[in-house]
């Protein structure tokens, strides 16, 4: 399957809802008239586009269909298609160029983290890349074993300390055996959850520290990892990561159990933070790039 196959059936339960409501709001278009952008405005607000993000949508679709005189819902449906693709930024692909270069994956627990790095491992494996999962979630030894699984599954080296040891001792461990080793990227686990809050961001913080004291030439990319189930919420998580360290993207996981799919524009828009790939399942390869042109192509086509 194409990755626009399976980010289409990924976005299936958005589809069934957000989709068919916005082309039937598109299909009722017949020139400029308030009840079309309201109901537009409402859909999309309720596909968990985010309030701000909605207005912002409807506003800018106000103007054009005004500016270029738009009559048809073809047309309409294109102008719409453009902006959202806009709001979505750039396609981007992660910078990781120095050897070895570093990926952090934060977020709260259950959200995906261990996953999405094993997704990562066989996409990078199968590029011919060495890569290292270092287990820094030392909080549960379940954890560490898990991503052992992936490890030997993708045949990326690992690197795991005993239950409760810190974890920026790991990630110590990690770069000097990927400098020995000439791995091309490291991947570090982290616990989504330990005692308290403060904890867990000093934690990140440590471990933030350490990779800039050991790499500070190497390339790093801090992921964030957003459950699509959880809505509005994951927003605020990612404010509360955001002070913890500089993220450099998102991922969006479990895209298809959800008919919220519209929450990648609130991301992208309350963040500022680009979304870099989605999940779409359990399975290894359900891993897609994010591609905001396919992204609103699935959405509205
Ligand atoms: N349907 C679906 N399930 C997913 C996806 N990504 C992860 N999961 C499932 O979500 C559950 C939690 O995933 P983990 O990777 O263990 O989450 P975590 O963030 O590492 O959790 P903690 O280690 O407890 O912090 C598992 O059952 C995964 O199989 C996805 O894209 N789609
Ligand atoms: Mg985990």
């Amino acid at each position: 399957m194409g990755f626009f196959d399976k980010i289409k059936q990924g976005l299936s339960r958005t589809k069934e809802n957000m989709t068919v409501k916005l082309n039937s709001a598109i299909a009722s278009f017949t020139g400029e008239n308030e009840e079309f952008f309201e109901e537009l405005e409402e859909t999309l607000i309720l596909s968990d586009v985010g309030a701000e993000a909605s207005m912002e949508a409807v506003d800018r679709l106000r103007d054009v269909v005004s500016q270029r005189g738009l009559r048809g819902s073809d047309e309409v449906r294109g102008a719409l298609k453009e902006i959202l693709v806009d709001m979505l930024g750039e396609k981007g692909k992660l910078k990781l160029d120095s050897r070895p270069s570093i990926i952090l994956v934060v977020g709260v627990n259950g959200v995906g983290k261990t996953t999405t790095i094993g997704k990562l491992a066989q996409a990078f494996t199968q590029q011919g890349k060495k890569v290292l999962l270092a287990a820094g979630d030392t909080f549960r030894a379940a954890a560490a074993e898990q991503l052992g699984v992936w490890a030997e599954r993708t045949g990326a080296d690992f690197v795991r300390h005993e239950e409760g040891s810190d974890p920026a001792a790991v990630v110590f461990d990690s770069i000097a055996a990927a400098l020995a080793r000439k791995t091309d990227i490291i991947i570090v686990d982290t616990a989504g959850r330990l005692h308290n809050k403060s904890n867990l961001m000093n934690e990140l913080n440590k471990i933030s520290r350490v990779i800039d004291r050991e790499m500070p030439w190497g390339d790093r990319e801090t992921l964030l990892v957003l459950d699509a189930t959880t809505g509005q919420n994951g927003l605020s998580q990612a404010e509360e990561f955001k002070k913890s360290a500089p993220l450099t993207g998102i991922v969006l996981t479990k895209l298809d159990g959800t008919a919220k799919g519209g929450i990648v524009f609130a991301i992208t828009s309350r963040l500022g933070v680009p979304v870099r790939f989605v999940g779409v399942g359990e399975q290894a390869d359900d891993l897609i790039p994010f591609d905001p042109d396919e992204f609103a192509e699935a959405l509205l086509g």
